[in-house]
């Protein structure tokens, strides 16, 4: 079925890299970085870039960018959005930030049109971190913000970054795409020259309920609210779980579940837009009769500014001990991830909001409480983010959804905006 050019056929596509091979799931979509399906996924991706009259490259994080030159050859409008998954995701995640990207570009190359800057659409690799412990790591590479050696990190299977990235390059097989000098395999020499970006816009799903709520297709979003991520353990002992009195137990997985209830509570109980989740958890040994003696889990601390979060963070962490204490548990945190809280440029955000205006729209503007890679690129250049309604604000979930017709209006609203951003940068 062939959709035509626009929000519709930027759908579609999504929803064809939901399925194998683009995803390593047989009936879901998990799609990671320089995984098998990442690799199916950059293909089809660039066989539409081309189509849409680009050129196409990899950096040498094995980001996909897709370049359509201007009148002018100065500093381009980077478009883009991640085309990594979660475990079990939704379709339109990252990907449909990028097919928009991808529209917007066709619609100039069908009429015949150069703007007076050149436009690069970027693919990024690993916004979720569903692989490796880290997030947003090729749009670190791409802002030259992630120093780090990739041989330490390393995904659960032990493969460590370095290595998977030099097994990406033995066996790629992208025709039509040009790689970096050196092939891939060094994130510092992924990173965007300084000044060659004019902007960064990324289309992406609400992944909330605020648009749908009040009967909106779009809005500009005028931050994304800081992160803390947590990696913590919780050690017992190991005992019998037929001899081992309730008096005499260390058991590391009731600590932890008293843990997680005093998260809940802490953030319920804090400032409007508080957030703490704990998504992921291993019990040790994981045997039905044994008295857990070790648990491991994750902890996500997010709010509207940096203030609030370390404040909360360090209120949890300090209930946790409380707990370990009182129960004669072992307690250790480690933090995995620090993401301040991100502003979008002030004079993109206006600019996004009159193309917004100008094409029918209502204003609306709010602040992102999930993470993107535009957080990570407003290191590089100023940045401007458009969401997008989705069906009951649901998402990181097979069930997310977007009408075709949204996207086709913020397909409208980014065209708008590029034509302004042109006068802007000619006046
Ligand atoms: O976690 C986030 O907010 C994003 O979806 N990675
Ligand atoms: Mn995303
Ligand atoms: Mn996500």
């Amino acid at each position: 079925m062939v959709s035509r050019p626009g929000g519709a056929r930027a759908v579609t596509r999504c929803d064809r890299l939901g399925l194998p091979p683009y995803s390593d799931m047989p009936d879901g979509l998990y799609r990671a970085y320089l995984t098998p399906s990442y690799a199916s996924a950059q293909y089809a991706l660039a066989e539409w870039m081309r189509e849409a009259g680009m050129t196409v490259r990899l950096d040498s994080a094995a980001n996909l960018i897709g370049r359509y030159d201007g009148l002018g050859d100065g500093p381009a409008l980077l478009i883009g959005s991640h085309i990594d998954s979660v475990r079990d995701g939704g379709r339109y995640d990252g990907p449909l930030g990028i097919m928009l990207g991808i529209e917007a570009v066709a619609a100039l190359h069908e009429a015949g049109r150069r703007l007076a800057y050149p436009i690069e659409v970027i693919a990024f690799g690993d916004e979720e971190g569903s692989r490796f412990p880290a997030a947003m790591l090729t749009s670190r590479a791409a802002a030259g913000t992630l120093d780090t050696d990739l041989a330490v990190i390393a995904d659960p299977s032990g493969q460590s970054l370095a290595d998977a990235l030099k097994n990406y390059a033995a066996k790629l097989a992208l025709p039509g795409v040009t790689l970096p000098p050196g092939n891939i395999g060094s994130f510092a020499a992924a990173r965007r020259a300084p000044g060659s970006t004019l902007a960064y816009l990324e289309a992406h799903i609400e992944q909330g309920p605020v648009l749908e709520a009040e009967g909106l297709a779009l809005g500009v979003v005028t931050a994304i609210a800081a992160q803390h991520r947590y990696a913590v353990t919780v050690r017992g002992q190991a005992g019998h779980a037929g001899t081992t009195s309730m008096s005499l137990r260390r058991d590391a997985l009731a600590g932890a579940a008293r843990m997680v209830l005093a998260a809940e509570a802490l953030a319920r109980g804090g400032a409007e837009g508080l957030v703490a989740t704990v998504g992921r958890m291993e019990v040790l040994p994981g045997a039905a009769n044994v008295v857990p003696g070790e648990v491991r889990f994750t902890v996500d601390v997010r709010a509207g500014d940096d203030a609030t979060r370390d404040a909360s963070a360090g209120a949890i962490l300090d209930a946790f001990a409380v707990i370990a204490r009182e129960r004669g548990l072992a307690l250790s945190s480690s933090l995995l991830q620090n993401l301040p809280a991100s502003p979008c440029a002030p004079h993109l955000i206006n600019m996004l909001d009159a193309a917004m205006q100008a094409e029918g729209f209502a204003s609306r503007r709010l602040v992102s409480g999930a993470g993107h890679d535009a957080m990570i690129m407003a290191a590089h250049c100023p940045t401007a983010m458009l969401f997008i309604r989705c069906r009951n604000g649901i998402s990181h979930n097979p069930a997310e959804h977007v009408e075709a017709a949204d996207a086709d209006a913020a397909l409208r609203v980014m065209l708008a905006f590029m034509e302004r951003l042109q006068n802007e940068s000619a006046a």
